[in-house]
């Protein structure tokens, strides 16, 4: 029994681990993606510019550092068009208002989406010095995020901004307590309202997305762009084992809506890329978004709210399984 105990617990602790890089180990997606702003959008990023946010526990209470890998444009990982040209500045901001202002949720930079406190900020260019290494932003003290209640934490934003050029900069960020290495912020988690990413060359990866299904919803629009025809889009839900989701060609979106059941609410949706198995596209970026009916965009976690919607649906048959009479 203990033996049994203890291995949940350790599936528990490893999977919030892995997701403390982003993306995470669990989704499939080996790379986030930002074009420099002169970048052609057929190339699958339709605005140059990416945000995530990063939520802290308030029991962390020692500093955190913001890792980002391969960021700058050249070498291995990113999309050369012509010789490489491309400036990505990174800037990482806390304070009131760096995630409540509401411009931040729009799904195209505008507005005050630079909310809050800048707090540090470095532009990439082709430095070789940097390829397919960490660079660090911080110390930051966890207060100096934004305090959310909502989230019983701290959240800091990083905005990823291709300010120069036409290629496309690879990269991925670390949540750490270490400068120097990657150890994870027990109990956090990162987020977008807009993910632009890499899918695997690996026609048999599925990339997960999770967006969470907040109580006040009872429709979502999903809709992705420059997909190339990739495959199929498909929704698993606790109730839905599969709903398609109308897909994307080049350098245009696709959006459909999807009715969302009582059982859904509060739970996470795994949004399926799944490759097509006869042809393989190569170096296919995407984005996604999904918006409430209120317009509104919902969050898309790396570690998804609750577990994931396979997982949960597994332990509602285990537990129908036992409690059953038949
Ligand atoms: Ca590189
Ligand atoms: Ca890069
Ligand atoms: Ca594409």
């Amino acid at each position: 029994m203990l033996k049994q105990l203890s291995a949940v617990c350790f599936c528990f602790i490893s999977f919030f681990s892995t997701a403390q890089q982003i993306p995470a180990v669990e989704e499939n997606i080996p790379f986030l993606v930002t074009f420099g702003k002169l970048g052609d959008k057929s190339w699958g990023d339709d605005d140059f510019s990416q945000t995530f946010f990063f939520v802290i526990p308030k029991f962390q209470v020692t500093p955190i550092f913001i890792r980002i890998f391969d960021p700058e444009t050249s070498g291995s990982n990113d999309e050369k068009k012509a010789e490489y040209n491309t400036k990505t500045k990174f800037s990482v901001y806390g304070g009131k208002s760096c995630f409540t202002a509401k411009d931040v949720r729009l799904t195209d930079p505008g507005g005050n989406y630079k909310s809050g406190n800048m707090l540090h900020s470095k532009t990439f260019g082709g430095e070789e010095i940097y390829d397919e290494e960490w660079y660090t932003f911080g110390p930051f003290n966890p207060t100096e995020g934004e305090w959310v209640p909502e989230y019983n934490g701290y959240i800091f934003k990083i905005i990823a901004e291709g300010i120069a050029g036409d290629d496309g900069n690879l990269y991925k960020y670390f949540l750490s307590t270490s400068p120097i290495e990657n150890k994870p912020v027990e109990g956090g988690n990162a987020f977008t309202f807009e993910y632009t990413f890499r899918l695997s060359d690996n026609q048999n990866h599925i990339a997960h997305l999770y967006p969470f299904i907040e109580d006040n919803v009872v429709s979502v629009r999903v809709s992705n762009f420059d997909f190339d025809f990739d495959g199929n889009i498909n929704i698993v839900s606790m109730v839905k084992k599969g709903e398609l989701s109308k897909a994307s060609g080049d350098n245009v979106w696709a959006t459909s809506e999807h009715f969302v059941v009582e059982k859904e609410k509060k739970t996470t949706l795994d949004v399926q890329f799944i490759k097509n198995k006869k042809i393989l596209i190569k170096s296919n970026n995407v984005s996604l978004y999904v918006l409430n009916q209120y317009g509104n965009a919902l969050p898309i976690y790396t570690a998804p709210i609750g577990g994931t919607p396979a997982h949960n649906y597994k332990i509602q048959f285990d537990q129908k399984k036992k409690t059953s009479p038949y």
